[in-house]
C-alpha cells in the first residue's frame, strides 16, 4: 500500500513538523512526572497513593548516634513546625537551649521519689477466652498501626515461646477454699478501685476519693489516664473482662500521645510503657502495640547527652528537649530513674525490631561499668555529661532501688543469657551486704543508707522491695551462696512485716529507723505516711512463690485486713498520714500503683504458682509482666544490643 503525502502535512505525521513534535513530547513527559510526583504530596488516606506508593515506602535508616527521634519523626516535625528560636529535635539553638536549662523544671516529686504449651492451641485458646471481645493479634489491624513498622514481630511465634499458659490452668485458682476466698476479696478490691475511678475520675490520672474526683499532675507530661494504663493487665489476669474491654477502648479511642509537656522519663516509662507492652504481650490486641512504639519514639530524645545517660525530664512534643530536676544537685541524673529503663526499652527493640532501644540502654550499662565506684557501690547521682558521681549518697531505698532490681530482672528476662548484668547485680550485691546489711540489737536485719561513708540507720518502705529481689536472684548467684541469699530475702521481708505490725494501723511508715532506740519504726513525723505503697507486699509473694511458706500468705492477709479497714472510703482507696494513729487522717489519693502494684501481688499472693509463672515472667517495677526473651525462639539478632565487653 502506498500512502501519498497530502499538501500540508508534514513527514512526521499528525500534522506536526519534527521540532513542534519534540516540544509536545517534553510536555507530555512533563506533565506525566508532575502527576506522579503530585501523589507523594497527597494524604495517606488517599486510595490513589496507597495503590501506587504503599509497597515502596521504606523507612529511613536509624544510625547508632544519640539521633534517633530525627530519623524516626521528621514527617511528624515537618507537620508540626518547632517553635520559633528553636531548631528540629536533633538540637536546639544555643539560646533556646539555655532558656530550657535555665527554666524552672516541673516541680514533680521523684518517689523518693512446658515443658513446652499443651500445645500452641492451648495458649491461644486461653488467651483468645480471656479476651472474649473483637480482639486479638491475628486479626489484620494494619489502620491501627500508625505508621509503626509492625510487620515482622509474630505474636503467634511469641506465644510459642512460653513454657506455660500465662493465665494458667484455672486463671490461678487455688485447691483451698480460704484461699480463694481471699484471692476473691483482692478481686473485689480492685473492682471497687476501678469503678470508683471510672465514676469520678475517668480519663484522669489518679481518683481522689475524698473529693470524688480526678487527678493530673504533672508527672506523665500531659499524658492522662495513668490508672487506666496501670490496671489494664491487673483487670485482665483477675478475669474482669467488661472493666478490661473499658479501659482498652479508651486506650484505642482517648489516649492521645500528642502532649508537649515535660514528663518524668522513669513515670512514663515504667507505667505508660510498662503497662501498654504487658497488655499486648498478655492479649495480643496491635493497637497496644502500635501505641507504645509510638510513645517509645517520644522517649528517645532523652538520651541526647554527651554521655548518652538520659536526663530525668523529658519535653513529649516535637522539641523533645530534656531538663535534669531542679532538686537533683548539679544538674544530675538519678541512677534509680536511667537504671530504670532496660527491661522496657528491650521490649520495644523486641516489637519494633529497630535496635535502637537495646542500645541506648546498653550505653548506660557501659558508662557505668567503666566509672569507678567506691566500695564498689552506686551512688545516686551522676553528671549525664562528665558521667561521673555527683554525690556519694547510696540508697536500696529512693533514688538507687530499682537500679538493682533491673540489673538482676535483665538477666532473669534474658532467659539468663545477659551475663553483663549478672556480674554487675552480683558485685552490687556483695558491696551492698559488705556495707549497707545492718543487725538491729534485737536481731532485725535491715538495709541502712550510705553518705559517703557515714552509716544513715534508716531504711525506706521503698527498699523493701529488695526482699523479693535478692530471693528471685538467689538461684543464679554462686551455688553455696543460695541459702545465704534466700536467708537474707527472708530477713529483709520480716523486718518490713516488722514495721508493718508496729504500727497502729498495721501499714507500715515511708521510712523507719534503726537508731536512738528505734528499731523498725519512724521518728519523724514527716516519715509516717502511708502512700498505698506495694513494696512489702512484693516482697511476701516472691518469697511465697520461693518457698511456700504460708506465713507469707497470714502477712498479706494482716495487709488486706489493714488496707479495708484504715484505707477504704466511701468512693476508693486512699493513703493515710500517719500509721501510727487509729483515727485516721485520709491524704485523698488513690494512686495508680495501688493498682497496678499493690493489688496485683496480692491477687498473685493468693494464687497459684501458675498466673504469670516466674518461668516465663518478669515484673518491671511497676509489676507490669514482660515476658522472658529465648534466644532463638523471640529475639531477633538484628534487635540485640552490644554487649558491654563488646
Ligand atoms: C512505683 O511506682 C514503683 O514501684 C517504683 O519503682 C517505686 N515507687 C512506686 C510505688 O511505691
Amino acid at each position: 500500500m502506498v500512502f501519498r503525502k497530502l499538501p500540508g502535512v508534514s513527514a512526521s505525521g499528525m500534522g506536526l513538523r519534527l521540532s513542534q513534535k519534540f516540544v509536545f513530547l517534553l510536555f507530555l513527559s512533563g506533565l506525566v512526572t508532575l502527576c506522579f510526583g503530585a501523589l507523594f504530596f497527597l494524604p495517606d488516606s488517599v486510595r490513589l497513593k496507597r495503590i501506587f506508593l504503599s509497597k515502596t515506602e521504606t523507612p529511613p535508616p536509624v544510625t547508632m548516634e544519640n539521633d534517633a527521634r530525627d530519623h524516626l519523626k521528621k514527617p511528624r516535625e515537618q507537620e508540626h513546625p518547632v517553635p520559633r528560636g528553636m531548631t528540629s529535635a536533633k538540637g536546639v539553638t544555643t539560646s533556646a537551649k539555655l532558656k530550657g536549662l535555665n527554666r524552672k523544671p516541673p516541680s514533680v516529686s521523684h518517689e523518693a521519689t512446658e515443658g513446652r504449651l499443651a500445645g500452641g492451641n492451648a495458649q491461644e485458646d486461653m488467651i483468645l477466652s480471656r479476651s472474649r471481645t473483637e480482639s486479638a493479634s491475628e486479626r489484620d489491624t494494619s489502620s491501627d498501626r500508625g505508621g509503626v513498622n509492625t510487620d515482622t514481630f509474630s505474636y503467634q511465634k511469641f506465644k510459642h515461646c512460653l513454657l506455660k499458659p500465662p493465665l494458667g490452668g484455672d486463671s490461678g485458682g487455688t485447691s483451698d477454699p480460704q484461699n480463694n476466698e481471699r484471692r476473691d476479696k483482692v478481686k473485689e478490691m480492685m473492682k471497687f478501685a476501678w469503678d470508683n475511678y471510672k465514676r469520678y475520675a475517668w480519663g484522669k490520672n489518679e481518683l481522689r476519693p475524698l473529693t470524688k474526683d480526678g487527678h493530673i499532675g504533672n508527672m506523665f507530661g500531659g499524658l492522662k489516664g495513668a490508672s487506666i494504663i496501670d490496671s489494664l493487665d491487673t483487670l485482665y489476669i483477675m478475669g474482669l473482662m467488661e472493666e478490661y474491654n473499658d479501659a482498652k477502648e479508651w486506650v484505642q479511642t482517648s489516649l492521645d500521645l500528642n502532649s508537649n509537656g515535660e514528663a518524668s522519663l522513669f513515670e512514663v516509662n515504667i507505667r505508660y510503657v510498662g503497662g501498654l507492652l504487658s497488655a499486648y504481650y498478655l492479649t495480643g490486641e496491635e493497637m497496644f502495640k502500635s501505641k507504645v512504639l509510638e510513645l517509645g519514639e517520644k522517649l528517645l530524645p532523652a538520651f541526647n547527652t554527651p554521655t548518652g545517660i538520659p536526663r530525668g525530664v523529658i519535653n513529649l512534643g516535637s522539641s523533645g528537649t530534656s531538663w535534669s530536676w531542679g532538686w537533683a544537685s548539679a544538674g544530675s541524673s538519678i541512677l534509680a530513674e536511667f537504671g530504670t529503663l532496660h527491661l522496657e526499652f528491650v521490649h520495644l527493640s523486641e516489637l519494633s525490631r529497630n535496635p535502637i532501644y537495646t542500645e541506648k540502654v546498653m550505653n548506660i550499662r557501659k558508662v557505668l561499668n567503666k566509672i569507678e565506684k567506691p566500695h564498689g557501690l552506686y551512688p545516686n547521682f551522676l553528671s549525664p555529661v562528665s558521667g561521673n558521681w555527683v554525690q556519694h549518697h547510696v540508697s536500696i531505698g529512693g533514688l538507687g532501688d530499682s537500679f538493682y532490681e533491673y540489673l538482676i530482672k535483665s538477666f532473669l528476662m534474658s532467659d539468663k543469657t545477659d551475663d553483663d548484668a549478672k556480674k554487675m547485680y552480683y558485685n552490687a550485691l556483695e558491696a551492698i551486704e559488705a556495707n549497707l546489711v545492718q543487725k538491729s540489737p534485737s536481731g532485725l536485719t535491715y538495709l541502712a543508707e550510705w553518705r559517703g561513708g557515714i552509716l544513715d540507720h534508716k531504711m525506706g518502705h521503698l527498699a523493701c522491695f529488695s526482699g523479693g529481689m535478692i530471693g528471685i536472684g538467689a538461684d543464679d548467684g554462686a551455688a553455696e551462696k543460695r541459702q545465704h541469699y534466700l536467708d537474707l530475702a527472708a530477713e529483709i521481708t520480716h523486718t518490713c512485716h516488722e514495721s508493718y505490725t508496729r504500727s497502729a494501723t498495721k501499714l507500715g511508715p515511708e521510712a523507719f529507723r534503726f537508731d536512738s532506740g528505734a528499731e523498725a519504726t519512724a521518728t519523724r513525723l514527716s516519715d509516717r505516711y502511708y502512700i498505698l505503697r506495694p513494696e512489702v507486699i512484693e516482697s511476701y509473694m516472691y518469697m511465697w512463690r520461693l518457698t511456700h511458706d504460708p506465713k507469707y500468705r497470714e502477712w498479706g492477709w494482716e495487709a488486706v485486713e489493714a488496707l479495708e479497714q484504715n484505707c477504704r472510703v466511701e468512693s476508693g482507696f486512699s493513703g493515710i498520714r500517719d500509721v501510727y494513729t487509729e483515727s485516721v487522717s485520709h491524704d485523698n489519693m488513690q494512686q495508680s500503683f495501688f493498682l497496678s502494684e499493690t493489688l496485683k501481688y496480692l491477687y498473685l499472693l493468693f494464687s497459684d504458682d501458675d498466673l504469670l509463672p516466674l518461668e516465663d515472667w518478669v515484673f518491671n517495677t511497676e509489676a507490669h509482666p514482660l515476658p522472658v526473651i529465648r534466644k532463638g525462639c523471640l529475639q531477633d539478632e538484628a534487635t540485640q544490643g552490644k554487649t558491654v565487653s563488646e
